[in-house]
């Protein structure tokens, strides 16, 4: 029922295709991390990652992602030649049959953690967001000019005693985890190799003090009015991913959040090329987010998802949970999305198979034995896809 994919970050990951085979993966989804942002990714070097997975006896499903540049966020006199270069990597893709492509819209950082080994009761570990303590690194030690105006008052106050508790070491551990850590490995603009990692980050920030939501949005109007239509042309489907957690952080404007964003994206540049990666993990923080509701509304352009649970609390705090165990209703979830794999197969399309990777899973038992990129360990991971396929399998057998 469900086309079972698995994140795959390249020779450098500590698990391999050969272990993805057994954990029950069929699709890899993974990118050219080699080739730095903005460059053209050549059909030659797709074809090598490509043959690479297939012979062991997997298929690239999914690109997660062609990396959209700064230079086009921030619409710099280099966007068009960025959008070209994209363009043309889309076409390569095509032209090796990968025609799944991610991408994301977020200014300077990709995804937010304030804590990567939080225990839960039973030792496993996960990862905590506590807004509090994102507000301490950004006011606090980041020290990011007139930073608290960006957030609740009563939330800096929380903020300010957390920073006045951290130890000078403590405080450079976060900083590292939010700025380097969750972000090199993913193709960030700031990787292990940066020298003065905080300086270059409020350099990246103050490049958006002009970009509001507004103009942040005409910027992505701009980037799909180009790219779409070539998507489009060689049968590519575009999905971003929605911004991980679903509202502002470090002054910088977030523009996909909501329902509505996710509407206002698909109306600009209407093609079934534009798309969406339904991930309810990131959509899931914010309680006026109606997952199962988003995905029968969005269900046509959901190209790709990322299933994933989390316990929250009113100040927009979350840590994630295992993937059935959360407070967001994976079974009613996943009732939407196989209604949704229904309606397309009972229309005869070839894509009924929605694409699903667990994303992230907690630290279990021989994943405290390896090295791994946070959120990404072997054996929490294939619990999540086992489970969901367990849930999905069941669900089907009662609708069919
Ligand atoms: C983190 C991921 C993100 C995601 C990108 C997609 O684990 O969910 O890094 O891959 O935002 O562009």
């Amino acid at each position: 029922m469900l086309l079972k994919t698995w994140r795959w970050f390249g020779a450098k990951d500590t698990v391999t295709l050969k272990e993805i085979r057994q954990v029950g993966a069929t699709g890899i989804v993974t990118a050219l991390h080699h080739i730095p942002n903005g460059e053209v990714w050549d059909i030659s070097e797709i074809q090598k990652v490509k043959t690479e997975i297939e012979t062991n006896g997997l298929t690239w499903e999914v690109v997660e992602s062609l990396p959209v540049s700064e230079g086009i966020k921030q619409a710099t006199s280099d966007r068009d030649r960025l959008i070209a270069n994209y363009c043309t990597s889309l076409q390569n893709l095509a032209a090796c049959n990968v025609k799944t492509v991610v991408y994301n819209f977020m200014p300077v950082l990709d995804w937010a953690r304030t804590d990567l080994k939080y225990q839960l009761p039973d030792g496993s570990e996960t990862m905590y967001f506590d807004f509090p303590t994102f507000i301490a690194f950004d006011v606090y030690i980041l020290k990011r000019p007139d930073g608290e105006k960006d957030y609740p008052a009563h939330l800096v106050e929380l903020a300010k005693v957390i920073a006045s508790k951290m130890s000078a070491e403590e405080g450079e551990k976060l900083a590292y985890n939010i700025i380097i850590k969750t972000q090199g490995f993913i193709d960030g603009t700031i990787d292990g190799n940066t020298i003065n990692p905080k300086q270059a980050f409020l350099s990246l920030i103050a490049k958006y003090k002009d970009i509001n939501e507004t103009q942040l949005r005409e910027n992505l109007r701009y980037f799909l009015a180009k790219i779409i239509p070539v998507a489009e042309e060689c049968g590519v489907k575009m999905c971003i991913h929605p911004d991980d957690p679903p509202f502002q952080l470090l002054g910088l404007p977030r523009i996909v959040k909501t329902a509505a964003d996710l509407r206002w994206i698909l109306d600009v540049v209407p093609s079934p090329s534009n798309g969406i990666t339904f991930c309810t993990g990131s959509l899931g923080p914010r309680t006026d987010n109606l997952l199962p509701e988003m995905i029968r509304e969005f269900g046509n352009h959901i190209h790709f998802l990322h299933l994933r649970n989390l316990n929250k609390s009113a100040n927009g705090s979350f840590y994630e949970a295992g993937h059935l165990d959360g407070e967001l209703n994976m079974t009613e979830i996943m009732k939407a999305v196989v209604s949704e794999q229904l309606r397309r197969r009972k229309e005869g399309r070839s894509d009924w198979q929605i694409p699903v990777r667990p994303d992230h899973g907690l630290k279990i038992l021989s994943d405290f034995d390896r090295k791994d990129n946070p959120g990404y360990p072997l054996s929490g991971r294939m619990k999540g896809l086992a489970q969901l396929e367990g849930l999905a399998k069941g669900i089907a057998a009662m609708m069919e």
